[in-house]
């Protein structure tokens, strides 16, 4: 009787079941709600070019390959944003930036929005994530999480957890590795499929190996890239302005591990200055072996000094080597994790295996390092996905794929593809062979760290599979750059003011703004170049009388030349727009550049001679700040309802050497900066929130 039941209950389930799949639109082969285990192994800067099974000229990978080898190959990856908390905040939510809010790294990710493991987990995943995390806010959605602070360190890492931080001994590859493992093992629960996140820091700035691959290409002369000594000739002229060259930006402690003698560790300038907290944090033991690596090389670089052009061959080479000792250590750790499924194979046959990166990265392209450009090294990443079994091996998957997508294939994979509403695609039908009919023929970009380490200008644009458009939209930089792939791989000629590319450019100007409406994308709208110094906004849009404007930092401001420099009055009333975690409005006012300094392409104010004056709504506070928006010049408490707008009012008295603020029925007073002079710039400002304001009124 027992027995009767139990297969009358079975035979009602798996009928529930398939009919469930059937109303899902699975189709035979179709791997939709599958619910395989996810393996997703996420290094950080990894460029496809320094992968073998995209072709590297620079290095093997043969783990990372198995991945590729067995399973499939996205050659045409790319992600929305080149930058590693916008890419990782992408992954989680299958969201372009502008729509997740998480626009530079600082931002704090709002993890109370659907994400991608929240819903896993919802549908009876065990969840776990391990290792670089970079978002600030804590993780959410997760059965079981050590990640590390901001960028974390190499060499005895500190990993946050719900119980608090705790510093563990070892290099941080290893020790993530041995986490997810662990984990495996012993932490998750069996019943469950599993989603594992291993996160590498790897090999990301500073490059620092562990001890057992100090040794990997010390004889070895690396292939140099044809454009390391680009002209930037037909680009922006930004592009020759950077902080990314390896000839001047990679520092010869920092970076590259050239001992400081006394005199330099005196004179250390720059990231040089950190050199003894690095060398500090390591074990004598550990710091022992690593500079033994370098010693006999940095004498014979001390012995004879080499200059120009023979000193970037010599920065690059000690560059790259670091950099694939780095990712020596991510492919051991992804064999490590390989090896795991092997010796289990009831799990193996249920897991896919997936292998990415938060972007790419300058192996020497262009002069560079780092990333943040559109410009193929760092636009592209590198994506493989193997699930032995159920995706036929061996492939390549030419189609244009984006980060935007992986969330929503984990989802379909999970059965849970309604958890969130991402802007990206299932990759399933590109896996199973459903096909690829009506597949995109082109993918978004949108850089926004502008104004910050490494000075890239905030950029959008969009690739097809032959051309590449790229409008740059600051008032320092209002260009565009045009490339054709297929012509000219490499980008070196930029063809947007070329006559025979006018229709090219054209249909590709269309396509971008179809996916920008596609996507919803308004930021990089800043009222076309009426306010000529902007830092830090994803927009600013006249709105009524008066402007909106949505900052995406702290201290983000739009600021146009002030008509009457002996103003005493400033006024605007300003209302915050709810939506992001902060809420503030400021009005910003700028001296003349006496203290400052023009540049070629910008003007640089120096702090003091910049004010934001106005009003932390949510915190309640009448602030005048100094001009990195941090410093409180004063301070007072107002009374603010939680909605409706203020009426900020500033008084700037020139005898008395003082700035005065009214607003919501309180008054705030400092002393003008010693530098001040006159009112030469008047504007906007906020701090990572969005904000309308009236016209200013100027007396
Ligand atoms: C740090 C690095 C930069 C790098 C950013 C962003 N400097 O600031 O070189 O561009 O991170 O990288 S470091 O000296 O601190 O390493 S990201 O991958 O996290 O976005
Ligand atoms: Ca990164």
């Amino acid at each position: 009787m027992r027995s009767d039941l139990w297969l009358l209950l079975s035979l009602h389930f798996a009928l529930l079941v398939a009919r469930t799949t059937t109303a899902q639109g699975q189709e035979p082969g179709s791997l939709t709600a599958t619910r395989p285990n996810i393996v997703f192994v996420f290094s950080d800067d990894h460029a496809a070019h320094a992968i073998s099974a995209y072709g590297s000229r620079l290095c093997k990978t043969p783990n990372i390959d198995r991945i590729a080898n067995d399973g499939v190959r996205f050659a045409n990856n790319f992600c929305g944003n080149a930058l590693c908390g916008p890419s990782r905040a992408t992954v989680l939510t299958g969201l372009h930036s502008h729509q997740n809010g998480f626009m530079r790294n600082g931002n704090t990710f709002d993890g109370l929005q659907p994400t991608m493991p929240k819903a896993l987990q919802d549908v009876g995943y065990a969840t776990a994530i391990f290792g670089k995390w970079h978002l600030e806010s804590e993780p959410q959605g997760f059965d079981r999480w050590a990640v590390l602070p901001d960028q974390g360190h190499y060499y005895n890492p500190d990993f946050l957890t719900p119980q608090g931080k705790t510093r563990i001994e070892g290099h941080v590859t290893d020790l993530t590795t041995a986490m997810a493992i662990e984990w495996l093992e012993h932490g998750r629960d069996a019943q469950k499929p599993f989603l594992l996140m291993c996160q590498h820091k790897a090999p990301h700035r500073e490059w620092m190996p562990a001890p057992q691959d100090l040794g990997l290409y010390r004889d070895v002369e690396l292939p140099v890239p044809d454009t390391l000594f680009d002209d930037y000739r037909t680009r922006i002229p930004e592009a020759a302005q950077t902080e990314m060259e390896i000839q001047k930006d990679l520092y010869l402690q920092y970076d590259l591990f050239v001992e400081p003698t006394d005199a330099e560790r005196k004179a250390a300038k720059g990231p040089d200055a950190w050199w003894d907290g690095m060398m500090k944090r390591m074990t004598e033991g550990q710091r022992a072996t690593f500079l033994a690596a370098y010693r006999e090389e940095n004498e014979a670089f001390r012995r004879n000094p080499p200059t120009g052009r023979a000193l970037v061959q010599w920065k690059l080479q000690r560059y790259l080597k670091n950099y694939l000792r780095c990712i020596a250590g991510v492919d051991r750790s992804v064999g490590q994790l390989l090896d795991w499924l092997d010796a289990h194979p009831d799990i193996k046959k249920n897991t896919l295996v997936v292998y990415s990166s938060d972007q790419g990265f300058f192996l020497g392209e262009h002069g560079y390092y780092d990333k943040r450009w559109m410009y193929e090294e760092c636009f592209r990443m590198p994506l493989m996905m193997q699930w032995p079994g159920r995706i036929e091996g061996g492939r390549t998957i030419q189609q244009l794929t984006q980060n935007i997508d992986f969330a929503p294939t984990f989802l379909e994979l999970a059965g849970a593809q309604n958890a969130v509403q991402p802007h990206g695609k299932s990759l399933l039908p590109l896996l199973d062979g459903r096909g690829a009919d009506g597949w995109r023929d082109a993918v978004y970009y949108h850089y926004y760290e502008s104004q910050a380490t490494h000075r890239v200008p905030a950029h959008f644009g969009v690739r097809t599979e032959r051309h590449k458009l790229i409008r740059y939209y600051e008032p320092h930089v209002d260009a565009w750059e045009l490339f054709d792939l297929q012509q000219d791989p490499n980008e070196l000629r930029n063809l947007a003011l070329d006559p025979a590319s006018r229709d090219v450019r054209k249909q590709l100007e269309q396509r971008l703004v179809e996916l920008r409406v596609e996507y919803g994308d308004t930021t990089g709208d800043l009222a076309a170049g009426a306010f000529p110094r902007t830092a830090g906004l994803a927009r600013i849009q006249r709105a009524g009388d008066g402007y909106r404007v949505w900052a995406n930092t702290q201290g983000g401001f739009a600021m146009r030349p002030c008509a009457k420099p002996d103003a005493r009055t400033i006024a605007t009333t300003m209302r915050p727009i709810p939506g992001l975690p902060q809420q503030n409005g400021f009005v910003v006012l700028g001296s003349n550049v006496l203290d400052g300094r023009e540049g070629p392409s910008r003007i640089v104010v120096r702090d003091g001679a910049r004010l934001f004056v106005g009003v932390a709504f949510a915190r309640k506070r009448l602030l005048i700040l100094a001009g990195d928006a941090r410093t409180e010049l004063a301070s007072v408490p107002v009374e603010w309802s939680g909605d409706g707008a203020a009426e900020v009012v500033v008084t700037i008295d020139r005898q008395s050497s003082t700035v005065r603020a009214n607003a919501l029925g309180a008054t705030a007073t400092a002393q003008l900066p010693g530098t001040w002079r006159e009112v030469a710039f008047v504007g906007y400002g906020a701090s990572n929130a969005e904000t309308e304001f009236s016209d200013l009124r100027i007396e």
